[in-house]
């Protein structure tokens, strides 16, 4: 959510903070800034703007800060409305502070400090950690240390990077149930430097273009950077050991590449990104083998899956997928509300958290609830070294590559390729899925990349389609089956991006309820896909024409009898029906892009959202 840089070493730290925010800004956009130890004396200077990353810059073209080391921010605001005076870095004393998560004792910490003399500027929960610092360092100088101490009495979640007047070439971070990771500069080590520099970042894509040389920090760690040093220690204090690694994202893989938007580039990605889930799983010619996975499948008599948002959409469909293919009971939950309801979990359960970026705070608080009543523990997430992959007790990698646009595309259909490589894998060994029926599959999911191709090119006939029902402010997504969750996630595009208000339902709900909307301006897409349950589909359609809604049909190929029932028909490819949901979601992520640009909405950066939720 909210994006921290930092950066110190000989160069000028604002343009490099820009850069990173401007990579960060995905995460969260609602005001920027950044702090600078003064180099001249006086107090670390401060540039903070409302809105974007654009604001921030005119102010500091305006008033330019100078300096090599420095910490940037960029918030998507939990405590305090998104305002200049809200937004981070937080000064106090000498002390400047950026922060991304929730100090739930924020309110009795600021009642402590304010009695204690402290005076606070802001409504954030985040100011309270620069008071506390900058009063822990009126016991002892010890940067780190005061951190450490600042940090003990905290209680929540935080990222954060903090400037210090008196020792102006040093940050100290600290990470605990938010992202946060170093990245090592200097020459040899870094991709640009020609002197000694180190990097803070909440994300890896923030300093990329400088250095692949990370350290990633363990939940509870601290650390302390200076251009030619680095330190770990744990939440006492005590020094401790983080293993260097190398980052194989390139930073091109996180640029628009001549697209419009990320998400548009994101779209097309697609069919490399599902061959590059296929390569990391190890697809043979009838079986998947997970090298490095070991799951005691005749011990599995349940599978848990916890998810978010589109992550949960995948599991639903994974839901049908591993209970059709390898015949394991499966059941999905809201990672959010699971810990909240007490939930039943057995020590013969496998419980499966999916994340795209890993980060998800509300999943891997689930999956920890689950890990302590005694299940097996399996991540399905993008990001390599994320947070989930060390809570897990396994972890598979979409390999999607990094996801930039908040709306998440192909994160979502890698996921569900996952899903499908999964469901054989169980399936193959719990004896349930036979080596022909699997073969099918393997060679339909090698198939799919080619069929995306095929979908893409026909994103000019989706926007025409998006023009033609360009006024409409409310839309209906109707599946079936395995289609159901494609309908789900189809409306969470469409609304995240474009603002329509979109409604997904499984189409024999429609008579429940939904049906009472329908009428001549309301666009009602239809997942038509031939298979079980398509002649009830047929007469979903029936029902929604005699009340004069306007039909979006996405059907199977070569079905001509459909056409005649449908205003607008997208046609995808006959595959197994295991497979369509990856291919059906194909033009419902063109249909969302088009409304949302026809409209001119901020397609990657939509409002009030941010991309990696790290606060629950
Ligand atoms: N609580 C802080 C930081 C918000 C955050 O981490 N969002 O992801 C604030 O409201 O400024």
């Amino acid at each position: 959510m909210c994006g921290i840089i930092g950066y110190t070493g000989a160069r000028s730290a604002v343009p490099l903070l820009l850069g990173g925010l401007r990579r960060l800004e995905y995460r969260g956009y609602d005001s920027a800034g950044v702090a600078v130890p003064s180099t001249t004396g006086g107090p670390v200077q401060l540039s903070r703007c409302q809105g974007k990353i654009a604001a921030l810059e005119a102010s500091l073209d305006k008033a330019p800060l100078a300096g090599p080391c420095g910490i940037g921010h960029t918030r998507w605001a939990t405590h305090g409305k998104p305002s200049e005076v809200n937004a981070h870095p937080h000064r106090a004393g000498d002390v400047a502070v950026v922060h991304n998560g929730i100090i739930e004792n924020h309110a009795e910490l600021r009642a402590r400090l304010q009695a204690a003399g402290s005076h606070f500027t802001s409504e954030t929960d985040t100011e309270v950690i620069a008071h506390l610092v900058a009063h822990e360092l009126t016991k002892d100088s010890d940067f780190l240390q005061a951190v450490v101490r600042a940090a003990a009495q905290l209680e929540g979640a935080w990222a954060i990077a903090a400037v210090n007047q008196k020792q102006p070439d040093t940050i100290v971070a600290a990470r605990h149930s938010a992202p946060l990771l170093l990245g090592l500069g200097g020459p040899g080590v870094g991709e640009d430097s020609t002197a000694a520099e180190n990097f803070v970042a909440s994300d890896v894509s923030a300093i990329l273009q400088h250095t692949r040389v990370v350290v990633d920090l363990e939940d509870g760690d601290l650390a302390r950077i200076t251009p030619n040093h680095y330190e770990v220690v744990d939440a006492h204090g005590k020094p401790v050991q983080r293993p260097r690694r190398r980052v194989e994202w390139s930073p091109a893989a996180a640029e628009k590449q001549g697209f419009r938007h990320y998400m548009l580039k994101e779209i097309h990605e697609q069919p490399r990104a599902i061959r590059e889930t296929m390569l990391g799983a190890g697809v043979g010619a009838d079986d998947v083998r997970f090298d490095g996975l070991s799951l005691d499948v005749s011990a599995c008599a349940r599978i848990v899956m916890l998810a978010c948002g589109t992550s949960f959409h995948a599991a639903l469909i994974g839901r049908s997928l591993i209970e059709g293919l390898a015949r394991i009971p499966v059941e999905v939950d809201i990672a959010s509300e699971f810990r909240y309801r007490d939930p039943i979990v057995r020590t013969t359960d496998l419980a499966l958290a999916i994340s795209q970026s890993g980060e998800t705070a509300d999943t891997i608080a689930a999956l920890k609830e689950a890990k302590q009543r005694g299940a097996q523990t399996l991540a399905i997430c993008n990001v390599l070294g994320a947070s989930l992959s060390r809570v897990a007790d396994q972890v598979l990698y979409t390999h999607a590559g990094p996801e930039i646009s908040v709306a998440s595309t192909k994160a979502f259909t890698t996921q569900l390729t996952m899903m499908v490589l999964l469901a054989i894998h169980l399936g193959r060994r719990t004896g349930h899925l036979t080596a022909e029926r699997a073969k099918a599959l393997v060679d339909g999911l090698q198939d799919l990349p080619a069929h995306i191709d095929n979908l893409l090119a026909a994103s000019a006939a989706i926007r025409i389609v998006a023009r033609r029902h360009q006024g409409a402010r409310d839309c209906l997504f109707l599946g079936r089956g395995l289609c159901y969750p494609v309908a789900l996630e189809g409306a969470l595009k469409l609304k995240e991006i474009s603002y329509i208000h979109a409604e997904g339902h499984a189409s024999g709900e429609m008579k429940h309820g939904p049906i009472a909307l329908v009428d001549g301006n309301m666009p009602v897409v239809v997942l038509a896909q031939r298979g079980p349950g398509y002649g009830k589909v047929l007469s979903n359609l029936e029902e929604v024409r005699a009340r004069g809604g306007k039909i979006i049909a996405v059907a199977t190929l070569g079905d001509h009898t459909i056409g005649d029932l449908a205003d607008d028909l997208i046609l995808v490819p006959d595959v197994a029906g295991e497979l369509q949901p990856i291919l059906a979601s194909i033009p419902l992520q063109l249909l969302a892009y088009h409304f949302a640009d026809l409209k001119g909405t901020d397609v990657d950066q939509p409002r009030n959202l941010a991309k990696s939720v790290t606060v629950e």
